[in-house]
């Protein structure tokens, strides 16, 4: 054991995936006691990598006197906060700090922090391009996958912070307070984690707690009980909706293709109808927020639509793979809720082989029964909640169950036809059969490229 009987004075971080490794190598760098913990007995070569640094670490076991003892815990993001280790130390007094609190504490840059249950990904990446194309300078980071401490540690030449910001980085969070903040959205997800939705949904509002009045808050005004949460916010807000019923007067009115965006200062309509990419309702959503938050901090309009127009999709999001023939194969392996599918399912509307499955999250697929009577002619369920989808849609539509995702794509190609769409897009997380969702739709890909021409 590493710790004495008496109370000692060191940072405990806890789990050392992307965001625990780079928190321990900051807090290091700023001259702060850290001991690193990861219950994962392989991670060895990132214990050898810290301790070189002269940093501690229990690889393959958590300790509870090493979490009593912690001044501060820093769980990462992926670790609740039930996790006994956490519970019975927090209740010994030892305090819980999430890394937005720490990347404040820090940083001296203005930031965009993004955060809904979808296009949080897609919309903070299209920020980074419009203010790259304004002569900006962004650090792109957060849940996108790049830790924010990087940053701090790195010394980039950056003049402003986009951030993607998940809820379980929120729910540790006290001192994180963004010069601009988005809400995109909020529908039914990681209810693995919340006690019930209300708490999933209070966690997505908190990104505006700590705003002042000279923030802006920018918020998708069709969320469920808008007008209630919105009272509570002290920031300037701005609103944009897809639903014309909604009229409010400073922010983005989405008609059709077009997005029509009002600030105090300037009137700009954006046609998105010629975009190669960016397609889809969800998609001028997105443009709405981005171009806003882009506006809020004195970004200028040319260099926007600029950054706009040059947007490339993100891979493993609506990512088109190929055609064979006359079949369209489109991997939207990120789509890890039922929210997200719908969207899919929508820019298609019919024809569609809809490959579904994976690691629940307290996954209520009824929420897709709707979506898949209008367009879908066949469901091939894969993975841990096979079962549970033949159960919820075989009175709906065909339901064929594949052993993998090879299996899954033949049987695909085998009942598709010229003109249909065959669509990966899982409504759950990978991990019951891989690493991350990036393994999962490059799974997809290999054997979709594997199949050559029917
Ligand atoms: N671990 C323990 N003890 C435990 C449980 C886990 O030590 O009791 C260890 C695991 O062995 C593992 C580490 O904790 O080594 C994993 O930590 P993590 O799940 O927080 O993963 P990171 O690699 O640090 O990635 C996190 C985010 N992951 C989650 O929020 C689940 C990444 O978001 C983010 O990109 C990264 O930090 C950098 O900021 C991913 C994600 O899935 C993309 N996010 C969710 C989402 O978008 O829906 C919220």
């Amino acid at each position: 054991m590493i710790v004495t009987k008496n109370k000692q004075s060191y940072f405990l971080v806890i789990g050392l995936g992307a965001s625990g490794l780079s928190m321990a190598k900051f807090l290091h760098s700023k001259g702060e006691t850290v001991i690193a913990t990861d219950i994962d007995a392989s991670r060895t070569n990132i214990a050898e990598e810290l301790n070189a640094l002269g940093i501690k670490t229990q690889i393959g076991f958590h300790d509870q006197d090493t979490f009593n003892q912690a001044s501060i815990m820093i769980p990462s993001p992926g670790i609740p906060l039930t996790n006994k280790f956490i519970r019975t130390a927090s209740t010994k007094g030892v305090a819980i700090k999430g890394e937005l609190d720490i990347f404040t504490q820090y940083n001296s840059l203005p930031m965009i922090a993004i955060t809904g249950t979808n296009g949080k990904t897609t919309t903070t990446s299209l920020i980074g391009q419009m203010l790259t194309s304004c002569g900006m300078d962004p650090f792109v980071g957060g849940n996108i996958g790049t830790p924010l401490v990087d940053q701090l540690m790195d010394k980039k030449d950056a003049d402003i912070i986009v951030a993607e910001i998940s809820s379980f980085q929120l729910d540790i969070s006290n001192q994180f307070k963004p010069d601009v903040a988005i809400l995109l959205n909020i529908s039914e997800d990681h209810l693995d984690r919340y006690e019930d939705y209300q708490a999933y949904e209070d966690s997505k509002w908190s990104i505006f707690r700590l705003q002042k009045n000279s923030d802006t808050a920018i918020i998708n005004q069709s969320i469920n009980k808008f007008n209630a949460a919105a009272q509570k916010i002290k920031s300037n807000i701005l609103t944009f909706s897809s639903d014309e019923n909604n009229v409010n007067s400073m922010g983005a009115k989405i008609k059709n293709s077009q997005v029509e965006i009002d600030t105090p200062d300037s009137h700009t309509t954006i046609q998105t109808g010629q975009l190669k990419e960016l397609q889809g309702k969800h998609n001028r959503e997105n443009i709405a927020a981005a171009v806003l938050a882009c506006l809020a901090i004195g970004a200028d309009i040319k260099g926007i639509i600029k950054g706009l127009e040059s947007f490339k999709n993100l891979s493993h999001r609506m990512e088109f793979i190929k055609t064979i023939d006359g079949i369209c194969f489109y991997n939207d392996s990120k789509a890890t809720n039922t929210d997200a599918v719908i969207r899919a399912i929508d820019c298609f509307k019919k024809n569609i082989i809809l490959i579904l499955g994976g690691r629940e999250k307290g996954t209520d697929f009824s929420l897709l029964i709707n979506s898949v009577q209008q367009s879908v002619k066949t469901i091939i369920a894969l993975g841990e909640s096979k079962e549970h989808i033949n159960d919820s849609f075989k009175n709906i539509c065909p339901v064929k169950k594949a052993q993998s995702m090879k299996d899954a794509v033949q049987a695909a190609s085998k009942i598709a036809k010229k003109d249909d769409i065959v669509l990966l897009s899982p409504a759950c997380a990978s991990f019951d059969m891989y690493d991350n969702y990036g393994h999962r739709g490059n799974d997809f890909i290999t054997h979709v490229n594997n199949l050559g021409n029917k």
